[in-house]
């Protein structure tokens, strides 16, 4: 039992919260709490300097209520359009070859907060995001045990988390070139940790560089198919404009792609906005870039609102798919107040825009982070 004074306490020794009050959810440090029931938890920006986000600091983000796990008895069904249909307990699938690889856990939706017009949703910051060392066997190894006919062409995952009423299932589709890859695996560990509850335990698909509803959390159903899903997850949700329009215009779903491979942006952890600095004193900037599907090639940072550009120093972990780390030092010659920017390139080329395009579903938020600091003399 959680009493007052231990919440109290647990506040008082915590980063600022931006919005509600700090919640305790049991697993976790405290977090920026969007929604308690289904948990809906932002990572406060200063849990994100690190090139791993510790499994007690990861953002959370369900539609439906979580289901009730049990480990033991866990199964998922492999069916569709295979030679072999297949049921697996978590030992079978502790039985395969495992992988394992660090990977950025990003919602599409991160930053919407930040766009206007306002758009509805969870009005998340900047914490939406985390990056997990995952461990499991190869989605790949799975559908070859299955047999994955010729004309396959999706295979589409389900979790054990059910709706109420007409509520739609949230099942996701991959194409089958991203399904066959090396890199996407089924998660039975995040961080040396079983995969916690919270994230999807026993079992999650990871799909490196794509958005987070890709990763669908307690798979208990891989069906192979030859279209992709025609439920509401994948008809309407997490759609992008092929050709994005002006704010707060309507965009029809035939105009829209389903969202894949994430934006390249950067942000930073620390300090937060609106800290205090001295002049001649040194202060250090640390966040993080990433490039979705690409690797970071440089970050930039600005101290003059982006009139001038000086490279960051990027962490030594480098790794397809998983954001890296950087720090900039700075000394404030001058006192007043000063626009910190921050900017990522990715292995591709892509570069951050000031202003993201504003979309219906405000997804894909990467615009030039701007920090204020306050300079005193
Ligand atoms: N079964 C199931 N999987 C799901 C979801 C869900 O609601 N149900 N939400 C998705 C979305 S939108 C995101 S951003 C990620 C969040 O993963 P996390 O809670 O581990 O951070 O899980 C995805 N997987
Ligand atoms: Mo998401």
């Amino acid at each position: 039992m959680l009493t007052r004074r231990h919440l109290l306490a647990l506040a008082a020794a915590s980063p600022a919260f931006p919005q509600s009050g700090p919640l305790i959810v049991p697993g976790k440090k405290p977090m920026i709490v969007h929604n308690d029931f289904p948990e809906d938890l932002e990572s406060p920006a200063g849990y994100l300097a690190s090139w791993i986000t510790p499994n007690d600091q990861f953002f959370v983000r369900q539609h439906l209520p979580r289901p009730k796990v049990d480990v033991g008895s866990w199964r998922v069904e492999v069916g569709g359009m295979v030679a072999n249909k297949l049921s697996l307990s978590v030992a079978d699938l502790r039985a395969l070859p495992q992988a394992s690889l660090p990977a950025t856990l990003e919602c599409a939706g991160n930053g919407r907060g930040a766009f206007r017009p306002r758009i509805p949703g969870l009005q998340w910051t900047k914490g939406a995001i985390g990056n997990a060392q995952w461990r499991g066997p190869r989605l790949k190894d799975i559908l070859a045990k299955a047999g994955a006919t010729a004309d396959a062409k999706y295979v589409d995952f389900d979790g054990a988390d059910v709706p109420a009423g007409k509520v739609p299932e949230f099942i996701r589709s991959i194409p089958m070139r991203k399904a066959m890859l090396e890199s996407t695996i089924l998660a039975l560990e995040m961080n040396g940790q079983p995969l916690p509850e919270l994230h999807g335990g026993p079992l999650r698909i990871i799909v490196p560089g794509w958005d987070g509803a890709s990763w669908v959390k307690w798979v208990n159903s891989i069906q192979v198919q030859a279209q992709s899903n025609p439920g509401f997850y994948m008809a309407r949700a997490y759609k992008y404009p092929k050709v994005p329009g002006a704010p707060g215009a309507a965009v029809k779903p035939e105009d829209m792609d389903v969202l894949e491979g994430m934006a390249v942006k950067s942000f930073f952890a620390t300090p937060e906005p609106e800290s205090k600095a001295k002049t001649g004193t040194p202060v250090t900037f640390r966040g993080v870039g990433w490039g979705g599907e690409n690797r970071v090639a440089r970050v930039e940072v600005s101290t003059d609102g982006g009139a001038s550009w000086k490279p960051a120093t990027l962490g030594r972990e480098d790794f397809a798919f998983a954001w890296r780390t950087f720090s900039f030092n700075w000394t404030p010659a001058k006192p007043g107040y000063h626009t910190i920017c921050c900017r990522a390139t990715d292995s591709a080329g892509r570069s951050q825009p000031i202003d993201a395009a504003w979309n219906p579903s405000g997804y894909l938020n990467n615009s030039i982070e701007r920090l204020g600091i306050v300079v005193e003399g």
